[in-house]
């Protein structure tokens, strides 16, 4: 069985020390494995807590980000790709502290709509920068995972092949595709073939409806995700997102768009949500055996 994670937007907008220990506590309670911490908005973590609790719980974590305009990998100005470089490695630092394995999301560039293509030379630098921080994270245990995102949060990888054809360019171990089927659901022509051409690349899945909100409340053909991942044998982390209006963080929220109420109570959402993936991932694998 595949460790199911929870993105802990489903808890809290912030984590400062108490909406961090309520989001180890109810991703606990809700019975996940592990939970992606959003290195989004202000910094408020307490770095020695949150491994203590994570540790009191018997929780995994990993920790997910995108860049910004400002902090941007994949500029052509080398000031704003230093910005980057310095989120991306404070983002693997943060991860490996807390005893994270991974650290994934739009590394490669804005979590943003951007009003231009990514130039020849921008995509250049977004190779070489996730080449230079693959390496520290190798060093200290972490896997980086390149989110691919649809359209308007990213103008470089939104669909797997892109992302396979960044990744052997930057020719490096520790680096993996993260697909997520909110995202495939807009770029991608069906929901296994991404998967099948990821093959053992594939690193991390966020599980999403077409609306962000619960499971099978949307259009997205979930059986046909979890069957191609149980033909490639995929045996990494499946991890929830689901974003409401009723959970804010600024800067993430903004950032995607996330405007309307889609739910309110997220220990409901939650359990329903690991009942989804638990029985789908189980059927997928009978299915097959
Ligand atoms: C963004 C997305 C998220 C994001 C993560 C950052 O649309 O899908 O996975 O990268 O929430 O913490």
């Amino acid at each position: 069985m595949n460790p199911l994670g929870i993105h802990a937007l489903v808890w809290a907008g912030d984590l400062s020390p108490a909406s961090t220990r309520h989001v180890i506590e109810q991703t606990r309670q809700a019975g996940y494995d592990l939970v992606e911490l959003s290195l989004h908005g202000p910094r408020l973590m307490d770095l020695a807590l949150t491994r203590d609790l994570l540790q009191e719980h018997g929780l995994g974590v990993g920790c997910s980000r995108g860049l910004t305009f400002e902090a941007d990998v994949s500029s052509e100005d080398p000031a704003v790709v230093a910005r980057g470089l310095a989120l991306l490695q404070e983002g693997v630092d943060i991860t490996a502290r807390l005893g994270g394995r991974y650290f994934g999301g739009i590394l490669y560039g804005a979590m943003a709509k951007y009003g231009h293509p990514c130039t020849p030379r921008g995509r250049r630098n977004a190779i070489e920068a996730v080449r230079r921080i693959a390496d520290f994270a190798g060093e200290r245990g972490v896997t980086l995972g390149l989110e691919v995102v649809n359209r308007y949060e990213s103008n470089l990888l939104k669909t797997a092949a892109q992302a396979l054809e960044f990744i052997d360019e930057v020719g490096q171990p520790h680096v993996c595709v993260h697909l997520d089927t909110y995202h495939m659901n807009i770029e991608e022509a069906d929901l296994a073939a991404p998967v099948l051409a990821c093959g053992q690349r594939l690193g991390y899945v966020h599980i999403g409806e077409n609306h962000r909100g619960y499971l099978g409340a949307g259009h997205i053909d979930f059986a046909q995700f979890f069957g191609a991942l149980a033909q490639i044998g995929y045996q990494g982390t499946v991890t929830f997102e689901s974003f409401s209006s009723a959970i804010v963080n600024e800067q993430l929220s903004n950032a995607l768009a996330i405007w309307r109420p889609m739910w309110e109570d997220g220990m409901d959402l939650a359990l329903h949500a690991r009942g989804f993936m638990a029985d789908g991932l189980a059927s997928a694998q009978q299915a097959r055996a």
